[in-house]
């Protein structure tokens, strides 16, 4: 360790500012150059937000405190609507939507998330940081915001239900189902044949607690670190979709830093983000087993009744259209024929 002599101290002191001169403080808290604020609908326990705190700490060291970012974990700041509006406005720079949830506002975002495309994430990741990834961001882009280049993960998504376990397509019949803000997964569920209700995260825990619905879907580390199964009996592994956190950035506070601190800042975000992918997959080795000892039963499902409901419902036909022919194409050609 280096020391620092008491003559370069003084030296150090008498180049301060004169504000702190005047106060007589020896160590001057200068307030940051950037001051960011970052928005998420997670709870602090979740991988996301761990990895959120050691790139806002890589940030300020790397960037000798010129930026810095707070962390607004677990819906702080309003619902995914709220800060998505935020993000926009410049209320945020940062937040971290789901695919599902960024479509509401740029609907080609949702193509990633089409039911039982993905098979597993050796088709996942390479297609998110590819050409169906970059077609994505170019076109959040157009909407004034920037996304950084690696894809958070959330999960495949699993159902779970407070009534009779779903085994089949057939289960699916009228079931009240909460889904996220997102015309993908109403499209789907409604397709599936269930009465799907889209709510916002932050309302999940309370809405399956009082019965507004009965069942819900997300990937099971939200399940876990939500605490859901408190509210929930029974989960299927029914992986009808992958799902992940767009990293997204107000363009104007973007555009406002340099060049430098964007690099800075842009490495930080997308190797916490590897990181964050590699802590969800560490996760899910475990996970049904803990599930387990909290109370939640586990079945299996006829994954191909799920696949027949919804081409029989043309969801496939719908979406194809919806999206346009070349984001269909980048999606076919990292999974496979789908409809
Ligand atoms: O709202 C959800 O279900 C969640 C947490 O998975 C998303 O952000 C889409």
């Amino acid at each position: 360790m280096r020391t620092i002599s008491r003559r370069a101290v003084l030296q150090a002191m008498a180049a301060a500012p004169v504000a702190g001169a005047v106060l007589g403080t020896p160590h001057i808290a200068r307030a940051a150059q950037f001051q960011f604020k970052y928005g998420n609908n997670l709870p602090l326990s979740h991988p996301l937000n761990k990895r959120s705190q050691e790139f806002a700490e890589r940030i300020a060291k790397d960037s000798g405190g010129r930026v810095e970012i707070k962390i607004f974990p677990d819906n702080q700041l309003g619902g995914d609507t709220d800060m998505l509006a935020q993000v926009r406005n410049g209320g945020i720079t940062f937040f971290t939507p789901s695919a599902l949830v960024i479509a509401t506002l740029v609907p080609v975002a949702a193509i990633s998330a089409v039911g039982f495309a993905f098979s597993g994430y050796d088709q996942v990741w390479p297609a998110m940081d590819g050409a169906l990834g970059a077609h994505v961001r170019d076109a959040i882009a157009k909407v004034g915001l920037h996304t950084f280049e690696k894809i958070w993960d959330n999960g495949f998504r699993q159902m779970t239900t407070s009534g009779k376990p779903i085994q089949a397509a057939a289960d699916m019949a009228g079931l009240k189902i909460r889904v996220p803000v997102s015309p993908l997964s109403i499209s789907m569920f409604k397709g599936l044949g269930s009465s799907p209700v889209s709510l916002q995260f932050s309302e999940v825990y309370s809405s399956l607690q009082t019965k507004i619905v009965d069942a819900q879907e997300n990937p099971l580390p939200i399940i876990q670190v939500a605490k859901l199964y408190e509210v929930q009996k029974s989960c299927t592994l029914s992986n009808h979709i992958w799902d992940g956190f767009w990293f997204i950035a107000n363009g104007r506070a973007w555009n406002s830093l340099p060049p430098d601190l964007q690099g800075i800042v842009g490495t930080a975000i997308n190797e916490s983000g590897m990181q964050q992918r590699g802590d969800i997959k560490a996760l899910n080795d475990g996970i049904v087993a803990d599930l387990k000892s909290k109370g939640l039963a586990f079945n299996a499902a006829d994954p191909e009744s799920f696949r027949t409901k919804l081409r029989d419902a043309g969801f496939y036909a719908d979406w194809k259209t919806r999206f346009g022919a070349e984001a269909w194409g980048l999606l076919e050609g990292a999974v496979g024929k789908l409809a």
